[in-house]
């Protein structure tokens, strides 16, 4: 892992904050992910499963946790299953964790090697009532490939028939939905790499460059500070960035063109969101000002506006309504079309179509409960947007922020988004 140790004590209250919403008797199961096949003998870079990461900081392909707090036998109580670091493996594919380093990593203190885990388990079911397994229950997921806990799921029900089972995503989703102190200073470091990327980049975008180079240059900042793309980039100049998921980024940066990057990193699995819009030779056009300052008005309202006992739909429906008196206020709407708002129609819907936000986390669309008011400890991106397909450039802001008792706290306040700041940044790289 590039990223430095984290203290397991991270790991541990995780498992905690879970076991105190468990009903007596219950055995939790929770699977890695598989490390997907591309084309051939080739596959995907491991991906870790960002739940077995927030319940036990490992990331090593196959591994399994078991978790039965109520077991009469308390080395069945937290056991965590990794594979067996053979020679042969290692030849291949390099260092594996052995017990002492997955229990310092997680904290767990009973390691089990996986081919001992079909005996364990069928011991653990004998005396366990409720059996929470894990799926995907993402409300946007809409995967066809089977996870490891899905053949799981199906395996555990063929086997073991007559058992009670329950879904633990509801609970994981209500527990990382909250972060601790810890989290949010892995969050903040992700921030700070992301920075740095956004940055770099005032001194390098100009007339005349491709939107690939400058991934390059957010790939060499992030990656050398133990980071990586937290999602695929979007870099899209002038009218590209009217297409919301332009990920192509292979367009030259024209003289006059706005450019849209929607670039962060994440930092130990958890990730940061960052979108900036930048003048590609260094100023805006008066009109991009307005609609830029137009769009900063409605993130910055909206950052305060992200308070404890708000809901989301209705945090979302404020920025719409602030959005219509902007895009009037530009010449974009009508007070015809501002006075014929409805919340199933929004006025500003043909300009900012899409959603003010989302949970962040160990996800970049993290997860969260649905439907219940905003509480402290949620992480939360806030990006408005205005398109303009006709005149050929969009303008879209994202930071990220925490929502507390008192108060959002702006994660990203250190990254420069005044278009005035902007403009001078990318004036003194110049000289
Ligand atoms: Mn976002």
């Amino acid at each position: 892992m590039r990223h430095q140790p984290i203290d397991s004590s991270l790991f541990v209250e995780n498992r905690a904050r879970l076991k105190r919403l468990l009903p007596p008797n219950s055995l939790v199961i929770v699977h890695a992910n598989d490390v997907l096949p591309t084309n051939a003998d080739g596959s995907f870079k491991n991906f870790p499963s960002t739940d077995l990461f927030y319940l036990t900081g490992v990331e090593q392909e196959e591994s399994i946790l078991l978790l039965f707090p109520d077991s009469p036998e308390p080395t069945q109580r937290e056991i965590l299953f990794v594979r067996e670091p053979i020679e042969i493996l290692e030849i291949w594919e390099g260092h594996k964790l052995t017990k002492a380093e997955a229990t310092e990593a997680s904290g767990v203190t009973t390691i089990k090697w996986i081919g001992d885990f079909p005996n364990i388990l069928r011991n653990c079911m004998l005396t366990a009532e409720q059996i929470f397994l894990n799926q995907n229950e993402h409300r946007r997921a809409a995967a066809v490939v089977q996870t490891r806990d899905d053949r799981f799921v199906a395996e555990c029900q063929k086997q073991f028939p007559l058992h009670t089972y329950r879904r633990l995503a509801p609970l994981l989703h209500q527990l990382r939905a909250v972060k601790s102190d810890a989290e949010v200073e892995l969050i903040r470091r992700a921030c700070g790499i992301t920075k740095g990327g956004f940055e770099r980049l005032l001194g390098f975008v100009k007339p005349g460059v491709y939107e690939h180079e400058v991934e390059a240059e957010l790939s060499h900042e992030f990656i050398r500070n133990r980071g990586a793309f937290a999602y695929t980039p979007i870099i899209a100049s002038g009218k590209n960035a009217c297409g919301l998921h332009y990920v192509q980024n292979d367009q030259i940066c024209n003289d006059g063109d706005l450019l849209l990057l929607d670039v962060a990193s994440n930092y130990a699995n958890y990730n940061s969101d960052l979108t900036r819009t930048i003048p590609v030779n260094g100023r805006f056009t008066p009109r991009q000002r307005d609609v830029y300052d137009a769009v900063l008005r409605v993130m910055r309202a909206s950052i305060a506006g992200a308070v404890v006992g708000k809901m989301h739909r209705d945090w979302h429906h404020e920025s719409q309504l602030m959005m219509n008196e902007e895009l009037l206020k530009l010449g974009l709407l009508t007070k015809e079309d501002v006075a014929k708002h409805t919340r199933e129609e929004p006025a500003c819907k043909k300009y900012f179509m899409h959603g003010l936000g989302h949970s962040i986390g160990l996800d970049v669309h993290d997860v969260a409960p649905g439907n219940v008011p905003f509480a402290a400890g949620w992480v939360m991106t806030v990006e408005p947007g205005i398109y303009l397909p006709d005149e050929g450039f969009a303008v879209r802001l994202e930071n990220d922020i925490l929502i507390t008792e008192d108060g959002s706290v702006d994660l990203m306040a250190d990254i420069p988004v005044e278009a005035d700041e902007i403009e001078a940044m990318m004036a003194a790289s110049r000289k």
